[in-house]
C-alpha cells in the first residue's frame, strides 16, 4: 500500500521509510514512539495534518512525504531461519585511509608499497578484509573522493602492479581486499565533465546535471555538504555538487552513465578485487526536475534539498542493476581468486541518512541489492551534530544497537563501526580524560567485536587514537573544515577542533620515531598527540596494551563462531550505563558485559557462573570499574 493524502499516521508508521522519517524526527524531539501509537495520533490522516505540519515545515510538506512514500518499495518480510553464514558475516573489516598509513618512499604520503609492508601486521592482528579509501587518479580536492580517472592508480600512490601485488600478497594471506568506489560524482578534471563543459550537446552532456538560466540564480535552494550553494556557475552553465564544487554529481538517470560505472567495477573485479564500498551511494537518483528543498526541513538537517535526493525514485533499481550487471563476477584470472571460492564481490554502501527500515529495503538478502551499508544515525547523540562540542554517552549507542537488532530477520544483518576518515575519534568524543583512554578503547573494541554484525575498524582505532590538537588553520587540510572556516570565519574553529575529519586523517603511529614510523620525510599532514605509548610498537611490548586487547578478542571472534553468527539477546536494558548481552550458537553461550560510564558501577549477576575469556577485569567480585568490559563464557550447565 502506498500511502497518500489520505493515508493515517498509522499507515505512514506501517511504511518502511515512513517509519524511519517518524522514527527520526520523534528521536531529534525526544518523543517516544508510544506517542505515535496513542489512537488521537495514529488516526489522524496526513491531509488533516497538512495545516499543521505546513506551519512547522513550510508549505507542501505532506506532499513532499507523499512523493517519498510512493517512490520506496514495501519491506520484505522479516524471515526468522537460519543465518547464512557468508564470508563476510564471520570477517574483521579494516579500513585503510591509504594516505595517512604507511610512506615507503619518503614523499611524506602513504602509499601502496606501505601498506603491502604492513600486510604482516594486519594479518597478525586478524583482519579478514581491507578496505582501502580511494586510490584512483585524483586531483585531491576530497583526498581522493573526486576521481578524474576510475581506471588508473592515482601517482602519489604507486603503480597498478603494486595494486596488483598488494592484491595477490593479500589473497596469499587468506585476506580479501575492497575498494572505494566514489560514483555519486567525479573530479571536475575527469574528461567527462571537460567534455560535457565543451559540448553540452554532445556524448558527455547529460552524464552531469548541467543547467542553464540566470547566472546570478542558481536553478534551486540546494546547499552543499561542503559550504555554500549545491551549484557551481562554470561559463554558461551551472554544475550540480552535493560536496565541494570540484565535485560535479552524475546523472544516473542515463543509462549510459550507469554502463560506465558496471563496467569500472568489472575492471576492478578482473583484477582479484573483492568488491567495493560505494561513496554516498543512496545519494545517485535525484528527484525529477531538482525542485527546491523545503526549507525547514534544510535548517533541521543542515542541507538543503536532502530529501529530494537521500532516498530517491530509482534507487533501488540502480543498486539492482548494478548487482546484476557488476557484482556476479566468477571470471577472475587465474592467480587472482579470492579465498573461498564461492566468494561473489562484497558491495557496501556509504548511506548517510538511513534508518533501519530503508537499510533492510538496502541490504536484505531477499532483496539482492547492497550486502551492508553504514549508517550514521548511531554516531551522534539526539539534537547534536559532528560540530558540536558534547560528551557522547554510550547509553544512546546501547539502546541504538537494541533497537537495531530487534528489527533484524534472519536475512538481515548490520555493519557495526564507531570511527571512519570522515569522524573523530570515539573515545574522545566519549571521554578525553587520559586516565580513561586504555579502559574506553577496550570497552569500545568489545562492543565492536563481539555484537551481532561486521565489525569495520578504522586504522588507529585499535592502538586507542585520540583527537589531534590542532594548533591553528595551517595544521588543517581537509577541504570540508577549510571551507566552513572561510564561511563562518575564525568563530568556527570550536566546530572544527570537535567535529574535523582531520582528527582521523593525521599519520598512523607505528613507532616513536619523529614522524611515528610513517614517512621520514615531512607528512602531508602533521599529528599534534604526543602521548607516550599509544604506537604500535609501544602496544605491541605491552601485554595491556589496547592493541594487544583487539588482537585477543579478533581472535576469540575468529575461534568461536557463536561471537560472529551467535543470536543475541540482551538483558537489564533499563539499567543506566550497564551495556550486557547473550550470544548462543548451538548450544554455545556467551556472556558480554560493559560499564559504559567513567564511574563504578554496581556489580550485577554476580552469582552467574562466568567463566571470564578476556576483559579488563580479572574477576567479578567487587564493583565494575569505570568503563569496565568483560567476555565471558556460559559453562553449559551454568545459570539461566
Ligand atoms: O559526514 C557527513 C556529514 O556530516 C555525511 O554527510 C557523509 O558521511 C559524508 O559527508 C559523505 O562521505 C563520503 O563522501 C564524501 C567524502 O568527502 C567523504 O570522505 C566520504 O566518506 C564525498 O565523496
Ligand atoms: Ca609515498
Amino acid at each position: 500500500m502506498k500511502p497518500d493524502r489520505n493515508a493515517t499516521v498509522a499507515e505512514v508508521y506501517a511504511h518502511p521509510l515512513g517509519r524511519d522519517i517518524i522514527d527520526k524526527i520523534l528521536l531529534q524531539t525526544g518523543r517516544s514512539a508510544t506517542w505515535v501509537r496513542n489512537p488521537l495520533v495514529s488516526r489522524l490522516r496526513l491531509r488533516q495534518l497538512d495545516k499543521f505540519l505546513g506551519r512547522m515545515f513550510g508549505p507542501g510538506f505532506v506532499d513532499t512525504l507523499v512523493d517519498l512514500l510512493a517512490d520506496c518499495p514495501e519491506s520484505p518480510p522479516r524471515l526468522d531461519g537460519p543465518i547464512a553464514a557468508t564470508w563476510w558475516k564471520r570477517a574483521v573489516f579494516y579500513q585503510i585511509y591509504p594516505r595517512s598509513f604507511a610512506d615507503s618512499n619518503g614523499d611524506g604520503i602513504g602509499d601502496l608499497p606501505g601498506i603491502l609492508a604492513k600486510l604482516p601486521y594486519l594479518d597478525d592482528l586478524g583482519i579478514d578484509c581491507l578496505w582501502l579509501s580511494p586510490i584512483f587518479t585524483s586531483p585531491n580536492k576530497d583526498m581522493g573522493y573526486d576521481i578524474a580517472d576510475y581506471r588508473s592508480v592515482m601517482a602519489e600512490m604507486g603503480t597498478i602492479d603494486d595494486l596488483r601485488r598488494l592484491i595477490a600478497a593479500c589473497h596469499e594471506r587468506g585476506m580479501r581486499i575492497i575498494l572505494d568506489l566514489v560514483a555519486n560524482h567525479t573530479s571536475d578534471e575527469h574528461p567527462w565533465f571537460k567534455d560535457a563543459l565543451a559540448d553540452p550537446e554532445g556524448a558527455h552532456g547529460d552524464y552531469y546535471f548541467l543547467r542553464d538560466g540566470d547566472p546570478e540564480t542558481p536553478p534551486n535552494n540546494w546547499t552543499s555538504f561542503f559550504s555554500g550553494p549545491a551549484w557551481r556557475r562554470i561559463g554558461e552553465k551551472w554544475a550540480l555538487h552535493l560536496f565541494a564544487p570540484e565535485q560535479p554529481d552524475l546523472n544516473w538517470d542515463n543509462p549510459a552513465v550507469r554502463r560506465e560505472v558496471a563496467d569500472i567495477v568489472r575492471f576492478w573485479l578482473a583484477e582479484g578485487v573483492d568488491g567495493f564500498r560505494l561513496d554516498v551511494i543512496n545519494y545517485i537518483s535525484k528527484r525529477d526536475g531538482l525542485p527546491d528543498g523545503n526549507a525547514t526541513v534544510g535548517q533541521v538537517m543542515g542541507f538543503t534539498g536532502v530529501e529530494h535526493y537521500f532516498h530517491g525514485p530509482h534507487l533501488h533499481d540502480h543498486l539492482a542493476e548494478l548487482r546484476r550487471e557488476a557484482f556476479t563476477r566468477t571470471d577472475v584470472e587465474p592467480g587472482h581468486e579470492a579465498p573461498g571460492a564461492d566468494a561473489r564481490p562484497i558491495m557496501i554502501g556509504e548511506t548517510p541518512g538511513a534508518g533501519v527500515e530503508v537499510a533492510r529495503l538496502l541490504t536484505s538478502s531477499q532483496r539482492d541489492e547492497l550486502d551492508l551499508i553504514f549508517s550514521f544515525d548511531h554516531l551522534e547523540t539526539p539534537g547534536h551534530v559532528r560540530w558540536d562540542e558534547y560528551a557522547y554517552d554510550l547509553n544512546f549507542l546501547k539502546h541504538y544497537y537494541i533497537d537495531y537488532q530487534s528489527r533484524l530477520g534472519s536475512d538481515d544483518w548490520m555493519s557495526l563501526f564507531f570511527e571512519n576518515h570522515d569522524n573523530p575519534r570515539m573515545i574522545s568524543k566519549v571521554n578525553p580524560d587520559p586516565r580513561f583512554r586504555d579502559q574506553l578503547g577496550k570497552a569500545l573494541a568489545t562492543i565492536l567485536l563481539t555484537m551481532r554484525g561486521t565489525p569495520f575498524i578504522f586504522q588507529g582505532q585499535e592502538i586507542g587514537a585520540v583527537n589531534q590538537d590542532f594548533p591553528d588553520e595551517s595544521a588543517l587540510r581537509d577541504v570540508e573544515s577549510l571551507n566552513l572556516l572561510a564561511a563562518d570565519g575564525p568563530g568556527a574553529w570550536g566546530k572544527i577542533m570537535a567535529g574535523s575529519r582531520d582528527h582521523a586523517r593525521v599519520p598512523m603511529r607505528w613507532d616513536r620515531d619523529e614522524h611515528w614510523g610513517f614517512t621520514r620525510a615531512t607528512p602531508w599532514i602533521k599529528a599534534f598527540d604526543d602521548s607516550v605509548g599509544y604506537s604500535v610498537a609501544a602496544q605491541e611490548h605491552n601485554p595491556d596494551s589496547v592493541l594487544r586487547y583487539y588482537r585477543r578478542l579478533i581472535w576469540l571472534r575468529r575461534s568461536n563462531p557463536t561471537l560472529s553468527l551467535g543470536s543475541i539477546r540482551f538483558i537489564d536494558a533499563d539499567v543506566k550505563d550497564y551495556f550486557a548481552w547473550f550470544r548462543e550458537h548451538n548450544g554455545e553461550r556467551w556472556f558480554i558485559e560493559v560499564n559504559l560510564s567513567g564511574h563504578p558501577l554496581r556489580r550485577r549477576h554476580r552469582e552467574r557462573n562466568l567463566e571470564i575469556v578476556a576483559g579488563t577485569a580479572k574477576d567479578r567480585s567487587g564493583p565494575m570499574e569505570p568503563y569496565e568490559a568483560l567476555v565471558c563464557q556460559v559453562p553449559r550447565d551454568g545459570g539461566e
